[in-house]
C-alpha cells in the first residue's frame, strides 16, 4: 500500500491527494464507487482528517470525486478525452466515447461580419456570415457552448437544417464541402454568468476555451468557432515524440 512520507518536503495532503488519483486512475477505485470515509483515510494513511479533508476536496474540485449529501464522496466517470491530431466533429467526439449527442440551438442568424470573425475568415467586416450557437450535450448534460461563425456562401444550406438534431459537419459535407484541416488553440477561463445558465455550472467555475478556424481542401478558412468546455467534464491528452 502506498504510504505518506513524514519527511518529504511535499504536503501530506497533497501526497494522499496523489494516492487517491493514482488509485481512481488504475481503477482501484471505479467511477461510482463510495471512496473510505475521512475517518477510516485517517487511520490508514496515519494523517489528521484536516489533511485528508484538503485532499478529498481538491478532488472535488478537480471533478474527480463528488459528494452525495449524506450518502458520501464517490468517484466520478472519468473525464473525457479529445485526443488532437485528429479533427473531428463535436458528435463524433462524443460517439467515439460511446456518449450521447444531443444539442439545443439558442439562435442560427445572418449576419454582418465584425472585425475578428472577418480576419479570422479572411473576408471583409461587413460581409455575410451565419453565426449557430448552441449548447452540445454529452448524455443529456451540458459539455460545451458553442459559437460558430461560418461563411454565408459555404453554409448557406444550413440555414434549412434542424442542427439540434443533425452534425454540422455531416451536412456540410453532404453540401459538398470538403473539411480539411484546422488550427486550434486553448485557453484557460472562468463561466460567466450568461455561459453559467447554458452551461450548468456556477459562474466563475473552470472552464476550457477552444477557438477553432477550419479550413476546406482549398486552404480556405470557412469556419471561426468558439467553444467553452466545462472543465469538469472534459479534458484534453496529447502525444508528444521526440
Ligand atoms: C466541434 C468543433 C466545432 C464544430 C463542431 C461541429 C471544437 C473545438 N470545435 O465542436 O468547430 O463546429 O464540432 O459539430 O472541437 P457537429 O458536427 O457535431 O455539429
Amino acid at each position: 500500500m502506498a504510504r505518506i512520507d513524514v519527511n518529504s518536503p511535499v504536503p501530506k495532503y497533497y501526497q494522499l491527494k496523489e494516492i487517491l488519483r493514482d488509485m481512481i486512475e488504475t481503477k482501484k477505485l471505479g467511477a461510482g464507487q463510495v471512496i473510505p470515509p475521512e475517518r477510516e483515510l485517517c487511520e490508514r494513511y496515519g494523517v489528521s482528517r484536516m489533511t485528508a479533508r484538503q485532499a478529498v476536496i481538491e478532488l472535488v474540485n478537480e471533478g474527480l470525486l463528488y459528494r452525495v449529501q449524506g450518502r458520501g464522496t464517490f468517484v466520478a466517470e472519468a473525464k473525457l478525452r479529445q485526443g488532437t491530431g485528429r479533427l473531428t466533429s463535436f458528435t463524433q467526439d462524443m460517439q467515439e466515447r460511446g456518449m450521447q449527442v444531443s444539442s439545443v440551438v439558442l439562435g442560427i442568424e445572418v449576419e454582418e461580419a465584425g472585425p475578428v470573425v472577418a480576419r479570422m475568415l479572411r473576408i471583409d467586416p461587413g460581409d455575410r456570415i451565419i453565426r449557430v450557437r448552441r449548447v452540445r450535450n454529452a448524455d443529456g448534460k451540458p459539455m460545451a457552448l458553442e459559437t460558430s461563425h461560418l461563411l454565408y456562401e459555404v453554409a448557406k444550406g444550413i440555414l434549412e437544417v434542424d442542427l439540434s438534431e443533425h452534425s454540422l459537419y455531416e451536412q456540410l459535407g453532404r453540401m459538398g464541402v470538403r473539411i480539411a484541416s484546422a488550427e486550434q488553440s486553448y485557453e484557460a477561463v472562468l463561466v460567466n454568468d450568461f455561459e453559467s445558465g447554458h452551461l450548468g455550472v456556477p459562474a466563475g467555475s473552470p472552464a476550457m476555451l477552444i477557438e477553432r478556424i477550419t479550413f476546406d481542401s482549398e486552404e480556405r478558412p470557412f469556419e471561426y468557432v468558439k467553444s467553452v468546455y466545462r472543465a469538469d467534464r472534459y479534458r484534453i491528452t496529447t502525444r508528444l515524440e521526440s
